[in-house]
């Protein structure tokens, strides 16, 4: 979604050049090694390790980090036992998070903790509207497209918030210095979004091969 071409396939593949692990002492011809360890046990296949995808967002203006971002794997493999739901609440006349996120598939609690009464809808996409939430309710929404919606209420024109439905599982939030990880990815290689509110999102190919990969982001109007 939203790719930009220009920006599509550059990736950058730093490798981790950080061996935390030192090098394994030359093995000693064992004479007798009684208890040896299967090397797999039941049926279970074994897992590929996991690494991380790092990195950073770079915005122009540098401002619209203010609120953070996301970064998502387009094509990412569902994780099952994730946590497939986010809360945005309603709170001191504000949505709480600003920016929520959800993978395509999981729910959105809508809450309210103000002893007012606020109504959650958004015209972006289907255009859903979830009616008036009283103090203390609460009311849950699925998602199961990847998109973007801005969040608002009808009752109280300032109030903004962003809900990114992930295509994956794997995301991650971008703090306001734009730094991000995505961890316990599948080596391979991904088509990865940065998301920022109000900036053209960019989506770039990531190898990751071994603990880390690192890439870098900048993201314009
Ligand atoms: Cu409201």
């Amino acid at each position: 979604m939203n790719v930009r071409p220009l920006f599509t396939m550059i990736a950058i593949l730093a490798g981790s050049a950080c061996a935390k692990a030192p090098p394994a002492p030359p093995l000693s011809p064992a004479k007798a090694s009684p208890p040896t360890a299967p090397a797999t046990v039941g049926a279970t296949a074994p897992q590929p390790a996991l690494g991380s995808i790092v990195g950073t967002i770079a915005t122009n203006p540098w401002r619209a980090m203010k609120g953070g971002g996301v970064v998502y794997l387009e094509d990412g493999p569902q994780d099952t036992g994730v946590p497939l739901s986010a809360t945005l609440d309603n709170h001191d006349m504000a949505f709480v998070p600003s920016i929520a996120v959800v993978a395509a598939g999981g729910s959105v609690i809508f809450t309210n903790t103000d002893p007012v009464t606020h109504n959650v809808f958004s015209p972006d996409g289907e255009k859903w509207d979830l009616g008036q939430i009283p103090q203390r309710g609460s009311v849950v929404k699925r998602f199961e497209r990847p998109g973007v919606y801005s969040v608002l209420c009808n009752m109280h024109p300032g109030m903004l918030a962003y809900l990114v439905v992930s295509p994956s599982s794997h995301f991650a939030r971008a703090a306001e210095d734009g730094s991000f990880v995505i961890k316990d990815v599948p080596p391979g290689t991904y088509h990865v979004t940065a998301w920022v509110p109000r900036l053209k999102p960019v989506t770039q190919a990531v190898t990751l091969g071994g603990a880390e990969t690192d890439v870098r982001f900048a993201l314009e109007r």
